[in-house]
């Protein structure tokens, strides 16, 4: 079963947590591209979404589901997202795609963090696999990434890329996180900061990986 395969499985079983009348919360990025090609046939049964990315609005609008922005929503039940690393206590390292600033504040809205991914994404060890991504304003970009030298790590400013809020990221490699909720708050302290990638202080509560034997449900 290709990589593909493995993302749509575990797109279409999250449908299962989504509920009748309802708004749901949207990531960014391919396996969730599944997901809003899933949400789009029962497009009729759901209230509408809140979308983490423009990319992930546009889709959804282009199923005819009806878009809300966040501040127009006090609470969704579920956020359904994918990672680009997660580990067994469902942290998670997100921004590959750089939405990661949006993406953390739709799963900061949600009761349910759903995370799909296929079981490449699975890491003992957050940073071991993928970079860490840093979204920063652009005038701090040079101070963050000696910062980020001081931690330990090897900032990579990610050329030619602008957030969906104006900003840049900052790629840090050779970063293995040991403790994720310490290191989210301590990157988060930093002047110029606007969001970190580490999502352990709101990890996932369901994690559903597309695999070889099926879809896999972790809670
Ligand atoms: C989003 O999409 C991001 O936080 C993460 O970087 C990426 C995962 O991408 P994909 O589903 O394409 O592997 O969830």
């Amino acid at each position: 079963m290709d990589q593909l395969e493995m993302k749509k499985q575990a797109a279409q079983a999250a449908l299962k947590y989504v509920q009748p009348d309802s708004i749901v919360g949207v990531g960014s990025g391919s396996t969730v591209n599944c997901f809003i090609d899933a949400l789009g046939a029962i497009s009729d049964q759901i209230k509408g979404a809140v979308a983490a990315s423009k990319e992930s609005e546009r889709r959804l609008s282009a199923l005819g589901i009806e878009v809300f922005n966040a501040n127009d929503v006090s609470a969704l039940d579920i956020y359904v997202d994918g990672a680009d690393e997660i580990n067994p206590q469902k942290m998670m390292i997100k921004g590959g795609g750089a939405a990661l600033t949006r993406e953390k504040i739709v799963s900061s809205l949600a009761k349910k963090f759903i995370c799909i991914v296929d079981s490449s994404k699975q890491v003992d060890v957050l940073g071991s696999t993928f970079p860490l991504p840093v979204e920063v304003i652009p005038m701090a970009r040079s101070y963050v990434a000696r910062k980020l030298v001081g931690l330990g790590g090897a900032p990579e400013y990610r050329e030619g890329v602008v957030t969906d809020n104006g900003n840049v990221i900052l790629d840090v490699y050779n970063f293995k996180i040991m403790q994720p909720m310490e290191m989210e708050k301590t990157l988060n302290n930093i002047a110029g900061v606007v969001t970190n990638g580490i999502f352990a202080l709101r990890s996932a509560d369901i994690v559903i990986v597309g695999s070889a034997q099926g879809a896999q449900v972790l809670v």
